[in-house]
């Protein structure tokens, strides 16, 4: 069990720290992006995953602080690469509340000279249930920043078309446990296949999360699916791997 005090301590002793896993063009064959993905590196347990942390730190508003945090380091380690690819964060709904989120995101990218066009905040879909019209707002004003929006983790849970209706989404992740079932179950992926004509029809684009065999790569590929993530292209990795990985293809 983790207690709020040991992750507020966390916070101040700086031990966490971002892997980044490759986002690839199908099409072009190519790594165009990376997920920022925060992990704790706990001086006794070792390495915690953010599943086992993450929902605390929303429950305790601890999650805005984290979240300023990895917002900032990745903005300035990926700004520093080789290779001008996107860069995708994950937002919580509490972040976005805030509604000083819009300038601070203003000036952080001013400072790392990172473009909007290069910054895409990934939230949640099974969390924008909780909506408030702040909230909407908030998310239109990021989007007149320039900064990409997606919606993550479709295709479980609630998945609405109303969600697609009512935010300003460039593009949507299809969550790693339908992309899993394609190449088994054909309900699954004629689900998958509906997802991405949707997608079309919106002009969205849309990303494959989970890729792990070329089986189902093989079928993301034939159903047009623009984007892909997961074990099969590449694992989340420390930012210096991640940077040599990307000066080895430059
Ligand atoms: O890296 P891993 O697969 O263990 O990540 C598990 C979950 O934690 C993912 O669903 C991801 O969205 C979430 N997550 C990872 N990093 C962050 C982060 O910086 N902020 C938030 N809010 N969620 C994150
Ligand atoms: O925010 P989100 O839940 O989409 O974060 C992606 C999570 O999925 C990360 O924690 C990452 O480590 C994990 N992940 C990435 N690729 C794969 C994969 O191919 N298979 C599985 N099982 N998990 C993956
Ligand atoms: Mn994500």
């Amino acid at each position: 069990m983790i207690l709020e005090s040991s992750l507020q301590f966390a916070l101040q002793e700086r031990q966490f720290e971002i892997a980044y896993q490759p986002i690839w063009e199908v099409r072009a064959q190519r790594i165009v992006g990376v997920e920022a993905l925060v992990r704790w590196r706990h001086p006794v347990k070792g390495l915690i995953y953010p599943d086992s942390f993450i929902p605390l730190a929303e429950r305790t508003g601890l999650i805005v602080e984290l979240g300023q945090w990895v917002m900032e380091t990745a903005c300035r380690e990926v700004a520093a690469w080789p290779a001008p690819i996107a860069l995708s964060v994950n937002i919580a709904p509490p972040q976005l509340r805030r509604g000083e989120i819009v300038q601070e995101l203003r000036d952080l990218l001013v400072n790392t000279q990172l473009p909007a066009s290069r910054l895409k905040l990934e939230i949640a879909e099974s969390q924008l249930s909780e909506d408030t019209p702040g909230m909407s707002a908030t998310l239109s004003s990021l989007r007149d920043l320039g900064v990409g929006l997606t919606l993550d983790g479709f295709g479980t849970g609630s998945s609405s078309l109303v969600t697609l209706r009512s935010f300003p989404f460039a593009d949507i992740k299809i969550d790693r446990r339908l992309t899993k079932e394609i190449a088994q179950d054909l309900r699954s992926r004629s689900l998958f296949e509906a997802i991405l004509h949707v997608c079309r029809i919106l002009k969205m684009d849309c990303i494959a999360e989970g890729v792990e065999t070329k089986e189902q790569f093989a079928l993301l590929q034939s159903f047009g699916c623009a984007y892909a993530q997961g074990f099969l292209i590449g694992k989340p990795e420390p930012a210096a791997a991640m940077r040599e990985t990307l000066c080895r293809i430059a």
